[in-house]
């Protein structure tokens, strides 16, 4: 029987195409994110599977909140965690580095760096005592290059990939494998939290071009996590076809 696959922001977007990808390969879950509703959805969309799925309900923000859910999980599920998804995560706003507004700073600093701080700080010593897992972090090719108006968002992203490669050293005794994954545009709600509703907006960031979609991110996700036990891929940059970098698109 697999183990458990515990995944972040899985309540949309690419979270939820890892959720039911690793799902129907037969990994049990334990997904978390804020909306609650949006968890019990997926999970009974995975009813018909004979899988356990557990719902965490937590700010990945909140240090507190992010141990207490862990420490929560019965004991047979945190010894069987297999692989961390660390996912959560969010651009807002889009403009140069003088009209940014603190707030919108935070919070992508606060989710993306901070949040995958404390979830990983809280899953580790089960991958640890196990001598086995695989973390697999959600960066972005914005954490590879950046592009205008990216600034703040582009940096907390080339946090997340430096610690990957921080992980990988501080991991490598304990059999833990990191992935970092650095996917370029891709069409989730990420355009409409990033421009705070603005359907027009977000809706014109994917128009006269194919981009990416959630499962394909889920089928590299799963592609890195079933490779024999002495093969790890370390990074991965992934576009679509007609981005070449992260500010050339052919449209
Ligand atoms: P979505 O907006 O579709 O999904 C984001 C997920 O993150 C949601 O499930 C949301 O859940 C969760 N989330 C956000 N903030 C928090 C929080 N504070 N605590 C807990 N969960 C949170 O975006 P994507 O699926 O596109 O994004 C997933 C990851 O991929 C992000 O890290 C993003 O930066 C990265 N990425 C996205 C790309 C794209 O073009 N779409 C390309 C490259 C990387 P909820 O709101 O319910 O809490
Ligand atoms: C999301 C992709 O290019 O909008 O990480 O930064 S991009």
């Amino acid at each position: 029987m697999k183990g458990y696959a515990f995944i972040t922001g899985a309540s949309a977007g690419f979270g939820e195409a890892i959720a039911e990808t690793l799902a129907n390969e037969g990994y049990n879950l334990i997904i978390a994110a804020r909306r609650t509703e949006r968890l019990e959805a997926l999970k009974s969309r995975l009813n018909h599977l004979s899988i356990d799925v557990q719902i965490v309900t937590m700010d990945v923000r909140n240090e507190a909140e992010v141990t207490t859910a862990v420490a929560s999980l019965a004991e047979n599920v945190q010894n069987h965690i297999e692989i961390l998804v660390n996912n959560a995560g969010l651009a807002v706003g889009r403009g140069p580095i003088d009209q940014g507004i603190s707030d919108d700073w935070e919070r992508m600093i606060d989710t993306n760096v901070k949040g995958l701080l404390y979830v990983t700080k809280a899953v580790v010593p089960f991958l640890k005592m196990q001598k086995h897992g695989h973390i697999v972090n959600i960066a972005s090719i914005a954490g590879k290059e950046v592009y205008p108006g990216g600034n703040v968002y582009c940096a907390s992203k080339h946090a997340v990939d430096a610690l990957s490669r921080s992980m990988r050293i501080d991991l490598v005794p304990y059999g833990i494998k990191v992935t970092n994954i650095a996917p370029g545009a891709a069409e989730t709600e990420f355009s409409m939290v990033r421009f705070k509703g603005d359907e027009q907006t977000a809706k014109s960031v994917y128009e006269g071009y194919k981009p990416l979609q959630a499962e394909d991110i889920a089928d590299t996700v799963h592609y890195c996590a079933n490779l024999p036990e002495h093969v790890c891929i370390n990074s991965v940059v992934m576009t679509c076809t007609s981005q070449a970098n992260s500010f050339y698109l052919y449209k």
